[in-house]
């Protein structure tokens, strides 16, 4: 198990290093913000450039767990298809190949004959990744990765690491927008009960060096298994009036219905994962979405480290509902969210949406503070 947690960071560092070299390298760049208009459109790669990031770092991870923990193989998924069209007609499924060479030859197809962009990623996919950490050497659990499956997201926050904004200031702690908000999720949960297991976030972009101008990054992670809690993390105190982290598209209605319990501590950030990180880290108390915009490989990874910490994630609208038909089984706290059940009747992606929204909680007594509120929004 200790095997598995390590080389989760490990994949994540790596996958942190590839969504920073996207934008530090003029070759990677210049395709990561390249606006396709006009009759530029379809001549080159029909997928934009920011998908493929997307995309193989999403394969990095696949490929580098499921050589280690073969039993995992087939239950590693995430937010993206690896099925890439180029400008030549041709589908081109990325993948990381056996040796460097092959795999920046693949690359060069999708990225319709671009080789230098290619080699510069095959390096990145094919280098050792070293971790030097003792906190994570000493962790002595046992969990048969044989009872595990995987999400992924490889990039959370797409628009805001493609819009790339390095200097937004922070209100009290929390970055509403831009970079720091693009992380890193890989949640593990149990194959049979759905439930989150350990999660690893990585922030590719925590800290930039003033001298050099290059970002850091750093990672936190938790496991939850079985009653053993353990997490890089400390639990965040508990504060007597909660502060509650939103989407800046959340309703007016939510934020009204909120208002009374916060006062002035309504928070705004992009990022499904940011805002849970927030709550991990204890920027904020609660993470409130009404709608189900977010997805299995959005909460998984953050929810793990919620769980190792003592805190939760639910499902919004059914804990509002069994809350307000005096649910016996609401009494003792509404069910957390789980992973290995697609939504009925639904297709394509949105068979793993978080439908009815969601409370992330640092807290219990904030998760009962925050629906108490919301009893009276209607339509939840
Ligand atoms: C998105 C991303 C968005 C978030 C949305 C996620 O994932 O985190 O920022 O919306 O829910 O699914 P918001 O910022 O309003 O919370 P991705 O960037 O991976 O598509
Ligand atoms: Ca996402
Ligand atoms: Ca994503």
């Amino acid at each position: 198990m200790a095997g598995l947690l390590k080389s989760l960071v490990s994949v994540s560092e790596k996958a942190a290093h590839i969504a920073r070299l996207c934008r530090q390298e003029d070759a990677l760049f210049h395709l990561l913000v390249a606006e396709k208009t006009g009759a530029d459109k379809n001549e080159r790669f029909v997928q934009d450039f920011k998908t493929l990031a997307d995309v193989l770092i999403q394969e990095v991870i696949r490929h580098d767990v499921g050589k280690e923990f073969p039993e995992l193989r087939d239950h590693i998924c995430g937010e993206e298809s690896n099925e890439f069209g180029n400008g030549l007609g041709e589908t081109v499924a990325v993948r990381v190949c056996a040796t460097q060479g092959d795999t920046a030859a693949l690359l060069c197809r999708v990225l319709d004959r671009n080789r230098e962009a290619a080699e510069l990623l095959a390096a990145a996919v094919h280098q050792d990744v070293a971790l030097a950490d003792a906190e994570l050497d000493a962790v002595a659990l046992s969990i048969p990765a044989e009872d595990l499956a995987i999400w992924i997201d490889p990039i959370d926050s797409t628009n805001e690491y493609i819009r790339g904004c390095e200097d937004v200031a922070p209100v009290e702690g929390i970055y509403p927008s831009g970079l720091r908000s693009a992380l890193v999720l890989i949640g593990a949960y149990d194959r049979h009960t759905g439930c989150p297991v350990l999660g690893v976030i990585n922030e590719p972009f925590f800290r930039r060096d003033p001298l050099t101008r290059r970002w850091h990054g750093r990672y936190h992670w938790g496991v939850s298994y079985r009653g053993a809690r353990l997490s890089s993390l400390s639990p965040p105190p508990l504060r007597p009036q909660p502060a509650v982290v939103l989407s800046r598209a959340e309703t007016a209605a939510v934020r009204g219905a909120l208002a009374p319990l916060c006062g002035p501590r309504l928070r705004f950030a992009a990022g499904a994962g940011y805002k849970m990180l927030c709550v991990i880290l204890g920027l904020a108390d609660a993470y409130v979405l009404s709608e189900g915009s977010t997805f299995a490989w959005d909460a998984c990874a953050p929810h793990a480290i919620l769980r190792a910490l003592g805190g939760g994630a639910v499902a919004l609208a059914g804990a509002v509902r069994g809350r307000r038909e005096g649910d016996a089984a609401a009494a003792a706290g509404p069910p957390q969210l789980l992973y290995n059940r697609p939504a009925e009747g639904a297709a394509g992606a949105q068979r793993w949406a978080n439908r009815g929204g969601l409370v992330a909680y640092a807290h219990p007594q904030h998760l009962e503070a925050v629906l108490a509120a919301l009893a009276a929004v209607p339509g939840l």
